[in-house]
């Protein structure tokens, strides 16, 4: 330890150290459809003490944390060089977001921060807050990450008056990023974008969530798909939604897609969030469904209900009962890495494959809509395993 140094230095250090390395199992038994994992990935004591202490004894004679880190959440994900990386939504005590790079050698643990945070460059009009990116490598060779840039309202002297919109950025080393123009669509918010990989008819397509105001979607909603002939400038066209919000469901309420999806052979692969409104709060539960892969405005497979829910831990946090995905990340041999963050607060990891959500999205039954549909799904199941006897 150098002699100008915080004397606190070499313990604070050490128990980071311990702490990073922790192993991370799978809980059992499971669904059979995907494993949660015991520990979450990443917390806000993943937050490198360098940039949460001042060092220097001079300045810092009582070794006290300077900058403080509320939260690690909702992070994009890409394998990037053979780690698993994730674009985590760091929120700070002061409750602005930002992103930094977290890294892995497995996807389930030791994850660690790269050394410093995203500096997102800025445009005219700076972004209060930005949260929640995608990570999209298109097929036009950049990767893209196309985040919500959150401003203040000025037409509305409410203090807690915003406006949504996307952000978008792009990279070719997840380090030095260029800031491209916020989306342009006639919608009076937007949230939860995210852009395909590939080109649809030569131009960009856009998953959107439009809504009419800050947090309530009101008239608008669903998860919508448009085009943007060019990235540089992004007007969004030909706007419809593909996956509706609908009564007496997970996702009454409001909707949004998760992360890009997954293309497999036999459509598109979607996880997207849900929200329905409860006694207790708002009610965030992530599902899946699939678009045809010759008309990506199709679905083709939705199951019924939701793929995860909070558990018991999960449903506790700054904004309680709330899964939220944005990442995913598939291996060649078709293992899916689902990051998904529980109640604003955490990160976690679920395993799957591509093959066991596929037989997921094709398999569970759909929704009817009514309980009596929901009871005739069971007696359905029933009969068929009574063949066996
Ligand atoms: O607090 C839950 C989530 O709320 C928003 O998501 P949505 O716009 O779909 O309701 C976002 O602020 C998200 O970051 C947050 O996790």
């Amino acid at each position: 330890m150098k002699m100008n140094m915080i004397p606190q230095y070499e313990t604070l250090m050490k128990e980071q150290k311990e702490f990073l390395q922790k192993k991370n199992r799978p809980v059992t038994p499971n669904n059979g459809i995907y494993e949660r994992y015991e520990n979450p990935v990443v917390t806000a004591a993943h937050a490198p003490l360098h940039w949460r202490y001042d060092f220097h004894a001079e300045t810092n004679p009582l070794g006290l944390e300077r900058i403080g880190v509320n939260a690690t959440f909702n992070p994009g994900a890409i394998k990037w060089k053979g780690k698993y990386v994730l674009a985590v939504r760091v929120e700070g005590s002061d409750r602005k977001s930002y992103f930094a790079m977290a890294e892995s050698p497995n996807g389930v643990d030791n994850f660690r921060f790269w050394d410093k945070p995203v500096v997102m460059p800025q445009l005219e009009e700076p972004d209060t807050n930005v949260y929640d990116m995608r990570l999209t490598a298109h097929e036009d060779g950049w990767i893209y990450g196309v985040f919500c840039t959150e401003r203040k309202d000025k037409s509305n002297p409410d203090t807690t008056a915003a406006v949504a919109n996307a952000g978008i950025a792009r990279t070719k080393d997840l380090v030095k990023w260029e800031r491209l123009p916020d989306l342009i669509s006639t919608s009076g918010q937007q949230r939860n974008v995210v852009l395909h990989p590939e080109f649809v008819d030569g131009k960009y397509a856009l998953y959107t969530r439009p809504q009419d105001g800050f947090i309530e979607v009101g008239k608008g909603g669903g998860i919508g798909l448009g085009y943007v002939k060019s990235m540089e400038n992004p007007v969004l066209e030909d706007e419809k939604i593909i996956n509706h919000k609908a009564y007496h469901t997970i996702y009454e309420l409001k909707n949004g897609l998760g992360p890009a999806p997954i293309k497999t052979e036999e459509g598109w692969l979607h996880l997207a969030h849900g929200v329905r409104n409860t006694a207790g709060g708002l009610r965030y539960t992530l599902y899946l469904f699939m678009t045809d892969l010759s008309d990506i405005s199709k679905v083709i497979y939705q199951p019924a209900g939701y793929f995860m829910a909070p558990n018991y831990q999960e449903t506790v946090g700054d904004v309680p009962n709330v899964l939220f995905g944005n990442g995913w990340i598939t291996d060649d041999d078709g293992t899916v890495y689902i990051y998904y963050a529980s109640s604003d607060t955490r990160c976690h990891v679920a395993v799957s494959s591509v093959r066991r959500l596929v037989d997921y999205v094709k398999n569970t039954p759909q929704d009817g809509f009514i309980s009596a549909a929901s009871v005739q799904n069971i007696i359905n199941l029933v009969d068929r395993n009574k063949e066996l006897e």
